[in-house]
């Protein structure tokens, strides 16, 4: 027994060692990350650089530029893009590793025109930021120091070379030229495979780098390789996922491995499969099941569950390679549908309409190198918190990092996901489409597995650009067939043809906005022109239209996909680019940072509209953001009072890449404006909604969920010291996903009743849950409101490392504002504070601070003027 028990052990401590070694997989990855210096190229003292980075968070770093986002830093900045820069570094190569059958180096990005050198031989040319480039060196490395160098030609002389040599100079309306000083004010972005907003865009500087913005790494192996794994749902019920992984596999020859693929959150997935491989790129298929799968289900409507796959290969001797995805399961339809008024636009999500409510999403700066984890979790994790589902990934940027699709798997946020193209016609000639054929599978295969991503859909804004900016008449004969064929090419041809190849189960539309296809009575395809009563919509004729904010109300799109309105940091962001002396919004520095024309006079305009003229550039800060939210949420309440006819709403935009004025609802430093904290109200999951419309008080409800529920809904008429004017109750059911008018009055009987001047109204939705929604609306514009002056009591409690603040008041506080210097966020903000009704809200401090009583400021409007 003795012995036996020994064997055991001694077996079981064999098999340990033997798994550990077999744990090193032949695939071996080493970063290249460090030791990088750089320099122009015409100098010749290398300085230290980072990589990822960029040539100009290098010289920030050196203290060779100043902050390019200060003042007028840009200005003096444009010559970076005119130089040529030289990266290099230097990395020991084992001799296990220069053994290796095969070596390759890894670049996930280079930006953009980048001549590669190892050991002095160049590998490789690079010409596109938007690709991945793999690059066999075996012949190139030695045993021991190795040196790579990169040499980053000046994108602005290599585009205006591809500029000369084009016969039609291409219209690219967010080209800022001139702020780039460019040679001839040539338009050179066309031509470039980089990200658009590089080149100056009407929300963000213009600021063109060069350098290796992702990861490098020298991966060697021997046998073969995990190049994909992608997994492929057969079909999807309640009780029975059925599924294919797809595991791409490169080989160096023909041999024989064992596939296994196991998931990693235990649902009980282990499936294996001897394969016999040729040499080259081999694609096998795995089919399993999943009983009761957990389904992923966007903000709102159930659990973003995330399921984590790990593929391994190995053949008898060794464990070959791995490869880890996260997926979810989850069925998504686009449905575009003739009906009486046009054509629908909605997408459904495991068999149930979701109205889409969310944002459109830019870059958070324009150095991607440096947007922490921590940044794109708060836009990510503030989209969810303020009852977001969807955000549109906009195709002037980049095809973002992988913590972006990760956060909005988690978060349960969709994805509408342009391909990066945006605002320009493109030169799709034969090297032009070779370069974003394989942009448009690296990246597809790169992200398709994410339950996030929704939609694809090929640029933004190109198709109306066509039919409506003039730039088809820019052209003639010849020259305009061929700029159409161009676009039809690019997003007619090889983009439908890949994805139906790469990721046939998305929806794709070509741009947006487009209204969808209808059928000519030939039998043969037509598009639909683009308005608003077919397919997605850009309304843009509230702020560049200069229409009022009511328009919204007058104009449903079928779905929103932009809309907005501009409003100032507040002045904590504003320190951080400005002095005092360019505090007013038509001094030159804050005219600089502004980039939509006239923007700063257009709040102005809007603001007189409404309001009475803040007494001071802060109070204009405040007033111009509370401005913007009232803007945004007719916009938002009126698309989800028409839903089903409008089933989406996205504004423009949710974040900034500097500090600025711009539409966005959270600043470059993470505050969120008015208008996010509009948001959380306006998309909460069931909301209540006054309307004032053909002289009646419609008091809507709308709901989002997926269940009835039932509710108290308390409806009043107070003046401004509390006392209760008129009062209505009544027991709802709220029906789930419906929009319906759940009280009615003739508007007459109460506003010739009551001094609209000196009331307000208040809806509130509440059952046992608490409050569902509350909302309020004046019945005049707030400038001939007599607000009468106030003291609001606030009672600060501190629990856990939060502050509760219990504010109060005995007259009506319209818009209050609580602000901390220290940074933080507020679960409520810019709310109106009924006489007599306390509300607590919660500070989330950043970090410890030693007087949060000291730190906080409350105001309201009428401590603007
Ligand atoms: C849109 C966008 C952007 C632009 C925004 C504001 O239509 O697609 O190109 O920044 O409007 O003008």
């Amino acid at each position: 027994m003795r012995k036996f028990v020994t064997f055991i052990l001694l077996f079981s401590l064999f098999a340990c060692i033997f798994a550990s070694k077999k744990q090193n997989p032949d695939v071996q990855l080493l970063e290249l990350n460090s030791n990088w210096q750089f320099k122009k190229c015409s100098d010749s003292v290398w300085l230290p650089a980072s990589v990822p980075g960029c040539v100009h968070t290098d010289l920030l770093a050196n203290k060779l530029i100043d902050d390019p986002y200060y003042r007028y830093n840009e200005k003096r900045l444009q010559w970076i893009d005119k130089t040529d820069w030289e990266y290099k570094t230097t990395f020991a190569v084992s001799t296990q590793a220069i053994k290796s059958q095969t070596l390759e180096l890894i670049f996930k990005g280079l930006d953009t025109y980048a001549d590669v050198y190892v050991n002095d031989s160049l590998v490789l040319s690079a010409n596109n930021m938007f690709r991945e480039w793999i690059i066999p060196v075996t012949f190139r490395m030695k045993e021991g120091t190795n040196i790579l160098r990169i040499l980053f030609k000046s994108p602005i002389n290599e585009g205006i070379r591809l500029y000369d040599a084009n016969p039609a100079q291409l219209p690219a309306s967010n080209d800022y030229s001139e702020i780039g000083q460019v040679e001839g004010n040539k338009k050179v972005s066309p031509y470039i495979r980089k990200a658009s907003y590089n080149f100056g865009w009407d929300w963000g500087p213009r600021l063109v780098s060069s350098g290796v913005w992702r990861q490098v790494y020298l991966r060697t192996w021997n046998k073969s390789i995990i190049n994909d794994l992608q997994i492929v749902q057969d079909s999807l019920s309640a009780t029975l996922a059925k599924l294919t992984a797809k595991v791409e596999v490169m080989a160096v020859d023909t041999q024989t491995i064992k596939l296994e693929l196991t998931d990693l959150v235990k649902a009980g997935v282990k499936t294996k499969g001897t394969f016999k491989l040729e040499k080259g790129v081999n694609v096998l298929s795995l089919s399993f099941d999943i009983d009761k799968p957990k389904l992923w289900w966007s903000n709102g409507l159930g659990e973003a569950y995330v399921y984590k796959f790990k593929a391994t290969i190995a053949d008898t001797k060794q464990l070959i390679d791995t490869k880890e995805i996260s997926t979810g399961l989850r069925t998504i339809k686009l449905v575009q549908k003739p009906d009486s008024a046009g054509h629908s636009f909605y997408f459904v999500l495991n068999g149930v309409p979701v109205f889409a409510k969310g944002a459109n999403y830019i870059p958070n700066d324009l150095f991607i190198n440096r947007v922490t984890p921590d940044k794109y979790e708060h836009i990510i994790k503030s989209a969810h918190d303020a009852n977001m589902n969807m955000l549109r990934l906009w195709g002037g940027g980049i095809y973002e990092n992988d913590i972006f699709y990760d956060l909005c798997d988690k978060y349960g946020i969709m994805i509408w996901h342009d391909f990066m193209f945006s605002c320009c016609l493109y030169p799709a000639d034969s090297t032009f489409m070779a370069n974003v054929k394989v942009e448009f599978v690296q990246n597809i295969k790169h992200i398709r597995n994410h339950p996030s991503i929704a939609l694809w859909s090929g640029n933004n804004e190109i198709f109306g650009g066509l039919a409506f900016w003039g730039w088809k008449d820019k052209f003639v004969g010849k020259q305009q067939e061929a700029i159409i064929n161009d676009y039809n090419r690019i997003f007619h041809e090889a983009l439908p043809e890949i994805l139906k190849q790469y990721d046939p189960q998305r929806p794709y539309i070509p741009s947006s906005p487009f209204g969808g296809y209808t059928k000519n009575p030939d039998g043969t395809s037509a598009i639909i022109p683009i308005s608003e009563k077919s397919g997605d919509f850009h309304e843009w004729s509230v702020w560049h239209g200069k229409n009022k904010f009511n328009y919204y109300n007058d104009h449903t799109p079928r779905f929103c996909s932009e809309y907005g309105f501009q409003s100032f940091p507040d002045i904590n962001t504003i320190k951080t680019f400005a002095i005092p002396s360019d505090y007013d919004i038509n001094s030159p520095v804050m005219k600089w940072h502004q980039r939509s024309g006239p923007g700063n006079m257009l709040i102005k305009i809007y603001m007189d509209y409404d309001y009475k003229t803040p007494k001071d550039f802060v109070s204009f800060l405040y007033v111009g953001q509370v401005l913007q939210a009232e803007g945004m949420k007719v916009a938002m309440e009126s698309h989800r009072r028409h839903m089903p006819y409008c089933m989406g709403s996205l504004y423009w935009q949710i974040n900034d890449c500097w500090q600025a004025p711009s539409w966005s609802s959270i600043d470059y430093l993470g505050h969120w404006k008015a208008a996010q904290y509009q948001a959380k109200r306006s998309y909460s999951e069931v909301l209540v909604s006054p309307m004032i419309e053909k002289q009646m008080l419609n008091i809507y409800v709308v709901s989002d969920r997926l269940s009835d529920v039932n509710a108290t809904l308390d409806m009043k008429i107070i003046d401004f010291e509390g006392k209760q004017l008129w009062q209505q109750s009544k027991e709802v059911t709220v029906k789930h996903n419906e929009s319906k008018i759940e009280y009615s009055v003739p508007f007459a009987e109460v506003a010739t009743k009551y001094d609209t001047t000196s009331v307000i109204l208040s809806v509130v939705l509440k059952n046992s849950e608490g409050v569902l929604s509350a909302n309020t609306i004046t019945l005049c514009a707030p400038k001939d409101l007599k607000l009468p002056k106030i003291v609001i009591n606030t009672n600060v409690n501190k629990k856990n490392g939060k502050y509760q603040i219990t504010l109060s008041t005995d007259k009506l506080a319209k818009n209050v504002y609580l602000n901390c210097i220290s940074e933080g966020h507020f679960s409520d903000n810019f709310f109106d504070l009924l006489p007599g009704e306390a509300v607590t809200v919660t500070f989330y401090p950043k970090d410890a601070i030693s007087d949060f009583e000291k730190e906080l400021k409350v105001i309201s409007l009428i401590d603007t003027y």
